[in-house]
C-alpha cells in the first residue's frame, strides 16, 4: 500500500516537473547533483524562529558552516529529536544511507523545514555546498534579510573517491593564506584531495628539522634580470645582498593547513620528489651527487645516487618528519623525469647495476621499491606519477598517470589502481584559449570545454581495469605563475568543469546545461574575489569562406554564456555603440572585426580581433606537394587559401606542417589574374623544431605546364643565434611586377639545421 502511495506521488512529481520543463531550473549547482526533484510546495524561508538542530557534535562542522553560509546567528540546537520541528534545519546521520558513501546526502527542503542526512559527517558539509549554490549569491559577503530556499529533494553521491588538485609551490612560492583560499576552493567544488607539490628543482618548501639546510639554502634564490625566478637558478646564501626570492613553511604553518583542510573534508597529500626534480637538494649537500670512477662528483642533474646510502638515509630523515605532519594514507614521491644518465657512470651505481644484473629503469625501481616498503612499514602506502612503472614496480603501488589521453588504457592495463590527471586534458598550466591575450604559459592547450568533456574512462575498457580509476585531479604546475592571482587565473573556472568529472555520474554530461549554470557559479567567484579566467567568455572569432559567393562568414561564439558586441570598422566595440552579435553575418570586403563579451553588465577581458581578409587566391585550387606530414595536414592545400588564419597554436589543427622537405605550392585561379604580391604566414617555435623558411621561390604560368621564375626571397638570419621557445607567426612579403597568371607556384626551401629535423608550419598565403 505504502509503496503505492509512493509511486503516485513520484508520478504526480515526475509529470508536475515535466510541466515545466521550459523553466529556469530550481536548483543550478556545480557539480551536478545525482537527482532533483522539484516539489511542488512553497519554499522554505529562513527566519528569525529557525533553529539548527544537531543529535550528535560529529555533525557540528557542518552546522557551523551552514551559519556562516547563511551569515546568520540561527542557534545550533543539540537534540535526540528525530523528528523535524516545524521550520527548523536538522542534520541527521544515517547509516542506512550506507549506499549513498559517507560522501553522499539527502537534501530535503520543504516548506516547513530543512532535512539534511547523510551516512557521515562529510556528506552533511557538502550537503551545505549546495545550500550556499542554492542562495544569491551576494550572501557570500553580506547578511540577506530574508533567505529562502526552494522545496526540493536532492539525492546526491559523487563518482569518484579521488577528486584531486594539484599546486607546485616549488617553482613559486604560494604564501600560506593563499593555501588556505586554495582548499575554500577546493571544497566548494567538492574536490577532496588537495596534493601538495612541496617540493622540486627549485625550491624546498617544507620545514625539516632535522635538515636546517633544505630550507635555509634550497628554499631561496637569486633573482636574475631579465630571467624568471625559475630559470637558471642560483640559490642565495646569507651574507649575499643580491635580490632573493622564495619562502616555505614552518612545521607549524603545515599543520595548521593540514587542520584546516581536514576542517573542509580535505586530505592533504604531500610530495616528495624523489629520485629526480631535485637539483635544489644537491645544492645543500653537493657531497651526494654520484661520483665518477675517481671519485669526483658529476653533474647536479637533480637526482639522487641510487647507490649511495646516505641519499637512503636522507630520505627517511625527511619522509620520517613528513609522516608526522601529515596524517595522509598515501605520499607522493614524485618519480617522474628521473634524468638517468649520472647512473650509467657514477661507479658505485655501475657496481650495483651488475651484481643484480639491473639496467637503469631497474635501478630507478630498486630506488622507489624501497620507499614502497618504507612507508608500507610505518602504515602508508606510495603513490608515484606513472614514470615509476618503468622497471619492476611493487604491485601495491599506486600511479598519478599525467600522459595524453591516448595513454590511459595502456597505463590502466598495467594493473595498478591510478589516479589520472591527464595531461592532454587536466593541466591547468596549459593555455585555456587561443586569444593572443592570454598570460604567457607552459604550453598546451585545454579549454573549458575540454576539461568538462573529458571522460576519464576510456571506451570499451575491461570492468576489471576500469576500476582500477581511483579518480581524477587537476594538476597545477607554477613555472609561470608567478603569484595567487596567477593561480587562480589559470585554475578557475577550469575546476568547476572538474568537479563536474569527478562528481557526476558517468554519461550524464549536459554542456549546454553547465554553461548556462556557470553564470550563477561565477556570480559566487565574483563576490569571492576570485581572479577567475574570463578566456571561456572570450569572443572567438571564425572565419568560413562561402565557396561560391567567395564572401566570408563571420561567426563570433564565446564558450560559456555571454552577450558578443562587434564593429567592422576598426573601432573598440562598446555595449552602447557596437551591433550586438545574434547570428552570422558575411562580408564581401576585407574588414578587421572586433568583438567584446559582455556578462552582467562586465566587459568580460580584452577586445578580440580578427582580420578577415578577402584576397585574389581566396577558394582557389592548391595543391601541396609533397603532401604534408603527420597529422599536421588540416583541410589540405584548400587551407591556406579558405581565408581561416592559422592562429598562435601550431598543434592546433589549422597549419599545415612539413617536415624536412622543401615543398611544392600551386595555387590555381579561376581566371587569369593580375597580382603583384603575396604574404605567406607562418609560425616558428624552434624549441618544438619548427623554422621560418629559408627561402621561398615563386614562378607564374597561364597553362600549368611552362612557369616563368618570377621572384625569389631568402632569409639572411643566422641559424645559430635562433632559440625561441615560445611560437611567433610572421608574414613573409613578396612584392613584384605586377602581372597576369592562372596558375602561382611557391617552391618552400626549409633551413639545414645541423643535427635536427625542421618543421615548416604555414597558413594562409595571401594574394593580391
Ligand atoms: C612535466 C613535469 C613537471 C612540469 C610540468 C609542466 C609532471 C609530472 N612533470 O614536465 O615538473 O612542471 O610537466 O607542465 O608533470
Amino acid at each position: 500500500m505504502k509503496t503505492g502511495v509512493f509511486l503516485i506521488v513520484i508520478l504526480v512529481i515526475l509529470s508536475f516537473s515535466s510541466c515545466q520543463q521550459n523553466q529556469v531550473p530550481l536548483v543550478q549547482v556545480i557539480p551536478e547533483p545525482g537527482f532533483i526533484v522539484e516539489k511542488n510546495e512553497k519554499p522554505f524561508v529562513i527566519g528569525e524562529h529557525t533553529d539548527i538542530l544537531i543529535p550528535d557534535s560529529v555533525m557540528l562542522p557542518a552546522a557551523t558552516f551552514l551559519q556562516s553560509v547563511l551569515k546568520t546567528n540561527l542557534p545550533i540546537i543539540f537534540t535526540n529529536e528525530t523528528k523535524q520541528k516545524k521550520s527548523s534545519i536538522l542534520f541527521e546521520l544515517d547509516t542506512e544511507l550506507d549506499s549513498l558513501t559517507n560522501e553522499g546526502y539527502v537534501l530535503d527542503i520543504s516548506k516547513s523545514g530543512v532535512i539534511i542526512r547523510s551516512a557521515g559527517p562529510q556528506g552533511l558539509f557538502y550537503a551545505v555546498e549546495t545550500i550556499r549554490q542554492m542562495l544569491p549569491a551576494e550572501l557570500e559577503t553580506m547578511p540577506l534579510e530574508k533567505v529562502i530556499l526552494p522545496a526540493v529533494q536532492i539525492t546526491d553521491k559523487p563518482r569518484f573517491q579521488w577528486r584531486g588538485m594539484h599546486l607546485d609551490v616549488s617553482r613559486h612560492f604560494m604564501p600560506v593564506e593563499f593555501v588556505k583560499k586554495y582548499i575554500d576552493y577546493l571544497a566548494m567544488h567538492k574536490l577532496n584531495v588537495f596534493h601538495w607539490h612541496l617540493v622540486d628543482g627549485i625550491g624546498w618548501r617544507i620545514e625539516i628539522k632535522s635538515h636546517p639546510e633544505l630550507t635555509d639554502i634550497g628554499a631561496w634564490r637569486v633573482v636574475k634580470e631579465n630571467k624568471k625566478p625559475w630559470q637558471d637558478f642560483e640559490v642565495w646564501k646569507e651574507g649575499d645582498d643580491r635580490q632573493k626570492y622564495g619562502g616555505y613553511y614552518t612545521q607549524e604553518e603545515i599543520k595548521e593547513v593540514v587542520t584546516y583542510a581536514a576542517e573542509h573534508f580535505i586530505t592533504v597529500l604531500p610530495e616528495i620528489e624523489l629520485p629526480g626534480h631535485s637539483e635544489v637538494v644537491f645544492q645543500c649537500y653537493p657531497d651526494l651527487v654520484c661520483k665518477d670512477k675517481n671519485n669526483n662528483p658529476l653533474r647536479n642533474t637533480g637526482v639522487y645516487c641510487a647507490s649511495n646510502p646516505e641519499s637512503y638515509k636522507l630520505l627517511e630523515e625527511i619522509i620520517d618528519e613528513v609522516l608526522c605532519l601529515f596524517p595522509s594514507e598515501y605520499i607522493h614521491i614524485g618519480g617522474d623525469e628521473v634524468n638517468k644518465s649520472n647512473w650509467k657512470v657514477c661507479a658505485d651505481c655501475q657496481k650495483l647495476m651488475n651484481e643484480k644484473g639491473y639496467d637503469a629503469d631497474d635501478l630507478q625501481s630498486h630506488f622507489v621499491n624501497h620507499f614502497d616498503e618504507y612507508l608500507k612499514s610505518k602504515g602508508r602506502k606510495l603513490i608515484g606519477w606513472h614514470e615509476i612503472l618503468e622497471g619492476e614496480l611493487s604491485e601495491s603501488a599506486t600511479i598519478m598517470y599525467w600522459g595524453g589521453i591516448n595513454g590511459v588504457a595502456d597505463y590502466l592495463k598495467k594493473g595498478h589502481q591510478t589516479v589520472l590527471t591527464t595531461g592532454s586534458h587536466l593541466y591547468f598550466d596549459h593555455y585555456q584559449s587561443l586569444s593572443k591575450h592570454e598570460p604567457v604559459a607552459f604550453g598546451g592547450y585545454s579549454t573549458m570545454q575540454n576539461v568538462y568533456e573529458y571522460e576519464p574512462v576510456p571506451e570499451d575498457l575491461e570492468p576489471e581495469f576500469a576500476s582500477l580509476v581511483m579518480g581524477v585531479q587537476g594538476n597545477v604546475w607554477t613555472e609561470y605563475m608567478e603569484n595567487p592571482q596567477r593561480v587562480e587565473y589559470m585554475t578557475m573556472p577550469r575546476m568547476a568543469a572538474l568537479s563536474e568529472i569527478a562528481w557526476q555520474s558517468k554519461g550524464k554530461k549536459d554542456w549546454e546545461h553547465f554553461r548556462a549554470k556557470m553564470d550563477g557559479l561565477i556570480q559566487h567567484y565574483d563576490q569571492l574575489d576570485i581572479n577567475y579566467a574570463k578566456s571561456a567568455f572570450r569572443p572567438n572569432i571564425g572565419f568560413v569562406l562561402n565557396a561560391d559567393t567567395k564572401d566570408i562568414e563571420v561567426t563570433i561564439e564565446s564558450e560559456l554564456e555571454t552577450e558578443i558586441y562587434y564593429t567592422i570598422d576598426g573601432t573598440k566595440p562598446t555595449p552602447e555603440t557596437a551591433v550586438k552579435y545574434t547570428a552570422p553575418f558575411s562580408l564581401s570586403t576585407s574588414a578587421t572585426v572586433n568583438a567584446i563579451s559582455v556578462k552582467n553588465g562586465n566587459v568580460m577581458g580584452e577586445v578580440e580581433s580578427a582580420d578577415a581578409i578577402l584576397h585574389k587566391a581566396r577558394g582557389a585550387k592548391v595543391t601541396v606537394d609533397p603532401e604534408p606530414t603527420g597529422k599536421y595536414k588540416a583541410n589540405g592545400g584548400y587551407t591556406l587559401v579558405d581565408t581561416d588564419f592559422g592562429g598562435t597554436k601550431w598543434g592546433n589543427g589549422k597549419w599545415l606542417g612539413m617536415l624536412s622537405t622543401d615543398f611544392v605550392t600551386t595555387i590555381e585561379f579561376d581566371q587569369p589574374t593580375e597580382i603583384s604580391k603575396i604574404g605567406y604566414n607562418c609560425i616558428e617555435e624552434t624549441g618544438a623544431g619548427i623554422f621560418f623558411p629559408q627561402e621561398l621561390q615563386l614562378s607564374v604560368s597561364n597553362d600549368g605546364e611552362k612557369y616563368v621564375g618570377l621572384q625569389n626571397w631568402r632569409s639572411e638570419r643566422d641559424l645559430s643565434a635562433i632559440r625561441t621557445s615560445n611560437s611567433v607567426t610572421r608574414t613573409i612579403e613578396v612584392d613584384f611586377e605586377t602581372t597576369s597568371c592562372k596558375y602561382l607556384k611557391i617552391k618552400t626551401i626549409y633551413p639545414r639545421v645541423p643535427n635536427s629535423g625542421v618543421f615548416i608550419f604555414v597558413d594562409e598565403i595571401i594574394v593580391d
